[in-house]
């Protein structure tokens, strides 16, 4: 009988997968294919998806042929004789209810069943991330016994592959959702608590994240990216991001630095320097990720200098200002955005 669960849930886990080649080597994971799973805490999930789906699709099929049958089916003489004794077709009502409920109550067992299976990893998790949601990006704290060794990114979370990683979830301000549907389920971050989920990617590449609770305007462009990478890619990556700004002495980026200082710095924090600003993403590495703007835009120097002048226009009602600034303030602050490495 297990053996036989077994083979059913390797079948259909294997159909679920099929495109799974193709897809890793998509920069682009698209969001839609939440229907397949590339790790064990989406795994069970996707698999009791597909067995609701097949349910719900045998089921609409019975009845549309039972309608259809009924329909076409004559009356027979016999059945004038009846009259008066309908109650003897309650029979069908019966077993048709009865079924539904054993079904029902089937898929009730099977949905309590797949939530404890993923409510813990089989290992003890490899890495533990504070994700904080804000209006409208997230900030990621990769934990570490050492505070030295730990260090703060925004919208772009990096994992080892075949690792399991425990994310601890909370909101600074409005109830916002983390998702990212070929990893894992959604969870909750609310305020003042702290939820926590774990995933973890079995197959190296970008898997989209998006948030997936109305937080307001901007709800919509509050995506993230989690890149699973080898663990040796991942282990240079992380080295990388514990480094501080390496600030420059000669102009103009020296100049761009102090004018960030004075425009920036009560928001943004560069590690390294005296901006410890926290209503926006750390940007001590900001020439490490690849997009902008929680995935809004594609990260390089002419959008970001496009972002810093036009924030307001790019993502209205984001909490970053447009800021003005002087052809010269904008070549020494390119110039010096483009050393955070
Ligand atoms: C009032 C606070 C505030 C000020 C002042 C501010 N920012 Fe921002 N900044 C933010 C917030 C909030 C975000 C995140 C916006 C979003 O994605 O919705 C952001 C995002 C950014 C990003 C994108 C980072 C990423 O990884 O997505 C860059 C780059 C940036 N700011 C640079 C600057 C520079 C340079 C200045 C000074 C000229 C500046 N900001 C001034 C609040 C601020
Ligand atoms: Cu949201």
């Amino acid at each position: 009988m297990k053996c036989g669960t077994d083979f059913c849930i390797g079948l259909l886990a294997a159909l679920a997968n099929w495109p799974a080649s193709a897809l890793a080597a998509n920069d682009d994971a698209p969001l839609n294919y939440f229907l397949h799973s590339y790790g064990p805490s989406s795994g069970p999930a996707m698999i009791l998806g597909w067995v609701m789906a097949t349910v719900c699709v045998a089921v609409c099929i019975i009845i549309g042929v039972l309608l259809v049958a009924a329909m076409a089916r004559k009356r027979q003489p016999a059945d004038f004789r009846d009259i008066g004794h309908e109650e003897e077709g309650l029979a069908w009502v019966y077993i048709g209810t009865g079924l539904s409920t054993c079904v029902l109550f089937a898929l009730a067992i099977y949905a309590m069943i797949t939530l404890n299976a993923m409510a813990k990893p089989a290992t003890a998790p490899g890495l533990t991330l504070a994700v904080t949601g804000y209006d409208w990006w997230w900030k990621v704290v990769y934990e570490d016994e050492d505070p030295d060794r730990r260090f703060v990114t925004a919208n772009e979370i990096h994992i080892p592959v075949g690792v399991p990683v425990l994310i601890k979830l909370d909101s600074a301000d409005v109830i916002h959702a983390f998702w990212v549907p070929l990893l894992a389920g959604k969870t909750q971050m609310i305020p003042g608590l702290v939820n926590r989920q774990w995933l973890q990617a079995d197959v190296a590449g970008v898997y989209r994240g998006q948030c997936t609770q109305y937080c307001g305007v901007q709800h919509a462009h509050m995506a993230l990216e989690v890149i699973a990478q080898e663990s040796a890619d991942f282990k240079n990556w992380q080295e990388a991001q514990r480094q501080k700004a390496i600030l420059p002495s000669a102009a103009p980026a020296a100049d761009g630095l102090k004018e960030f200082m004075e425009h920036c710095s009560g928001c943004h924090a560069i590690q390294g320097t005296e901006a410890t600003g926290d209503h926006g993403p750390d940007l001590t590495h900001l020439n490490s990720r690849r997009l902008l703007a929680a995935g809004l835009l594609t990260n390089n120097p002419r959008q970001v200098i496009e972002w810093i002048t036009h924030a307001q226009d790019i993502k209205p009602g984001s909490r970053m200002p447009s800021i003005a600034l002087s052809s010269s303030e904008r070549a020494d602050l390119s110039a010096f955005l483009a050393t955070l490495n």
